[in-house]
């Protein structure tokens, strides 16, 4: 059944449509990075009104830059997956490809990829709380913590977006654009409830693009999908791409 689904994706694959990607945590949950929700999600240990809200960081920065620095070092010892690395090869394969993450962990990066729509951010970027300025930090772990700006001596935050924050507009318009013009759209490893994030899909569908959902679990997207094949996205992608370049190589 799964094998079935498989080869039907992959056959749309084949004609090399132009593709849109939705990545979230689950993309990385291979690597060793936590995802949010889901029995080991960061969301079951943490509560996000403590850590990922400005409210949050104004009340307590200390705390807040103790839990991304955590989280910093986490990420720093792993790698990317097979499921980054395809997702990195089928930029070039395609000839019309969009990268949106959720991720800020920046693994589609250091996989390959180039073009990426990070929509919330990047935990390796810090952003001055005064000057708004955005300069990479990648101390591990950091000090002193919380972190100043070299510049002004003000707080540094990470440069992610939180609860109730807006959106880069001209990253959310550059996503929703790669969606309003997809004939494919893949949506990987995500639980779809984060807005705006999980209106984009819809967007493309909306447009007429087929949607391919891939997650371990069912989610307010699965009804909607095409195609949805459960399973682990760094088993399910390499046995789509296997597929794609086998068929093509016999041709
Ligand atoms: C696997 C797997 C494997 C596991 N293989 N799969 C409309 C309606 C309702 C609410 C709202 C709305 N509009 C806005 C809101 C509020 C809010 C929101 O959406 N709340 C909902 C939760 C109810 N949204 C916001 O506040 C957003 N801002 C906004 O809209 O602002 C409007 C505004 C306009 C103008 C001025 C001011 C405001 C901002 C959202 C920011 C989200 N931030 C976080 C933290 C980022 C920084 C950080 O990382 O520290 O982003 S929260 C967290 O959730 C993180 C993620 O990117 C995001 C999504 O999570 P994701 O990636 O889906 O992970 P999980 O863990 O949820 O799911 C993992 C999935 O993978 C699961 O399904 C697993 O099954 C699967 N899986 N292993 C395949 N191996």
């Amino acid at each position: 059944m799964l094998a079935e689904k498989i080869k039907e994706v992959a056959e749309l694959l084949k004609e090399r449509p132009r593709l849109a990607v939705l990545t979230g945590a689950g993309v990385s949950a291979e690597s060793g990075v936590p995802t949010f929700r889901g029995p080991d999600g960061l969301w079951r240990q943490f509560r996000a009104e403590d850590l990922a809200t400005p409210e949050a960081f104004a009340r307590d920065p200390k705390l807040v830059w103790e839990w991304y620095d955590w989280r910093r070092q986490k990420i720093q010892s792993v790698a990317p997956n097979p499921a980054h690395m395809i997702l990195a090869r089928w930029e070039k394969y395609f000839p019309v490809f969009t990268l949106i993450t959720q991720n800020v962990d920046g693994l589609h990066r250091q996989a390959g990829s180039t073009k990426i729509l990070e929509l919330h951010g990047n935990i390796w970027m810090v952003r001055c709380t005064q000057e708004g300025k955005i300069m990479e930090n990648r101390q591990v772990p950091l000090t002193p913590i919380p972190p100043l700006c070299p510049n002004c001596g003000a707080l540094l935050r990470p440069h992610v977006v939180w609860f109730g924050e807006a959106l880069d507009p001209n990253i959310l318009e550059a996503a929703f654009e790669a969606c309003r013009r997809s004939e494919v759209m893949m949506v990987i490893g995500t639980s779809a409830v984060v807005q705006p994030a999980a209106s984009l899909p819809l967007v493309a569908q909306q447009r007429g693009a087929k949607l391919i959902e891939i997650n371990l679990e069912p989610t307010p997207l699965s009804p909607y999908a095409d195609y949805v094949l459960y399973g682990k996205a760094g088993e399910i992608l390499p046995l789509i791409d296997e597929f794609l370049f086998k068929k093509e190589n016999t041709e």
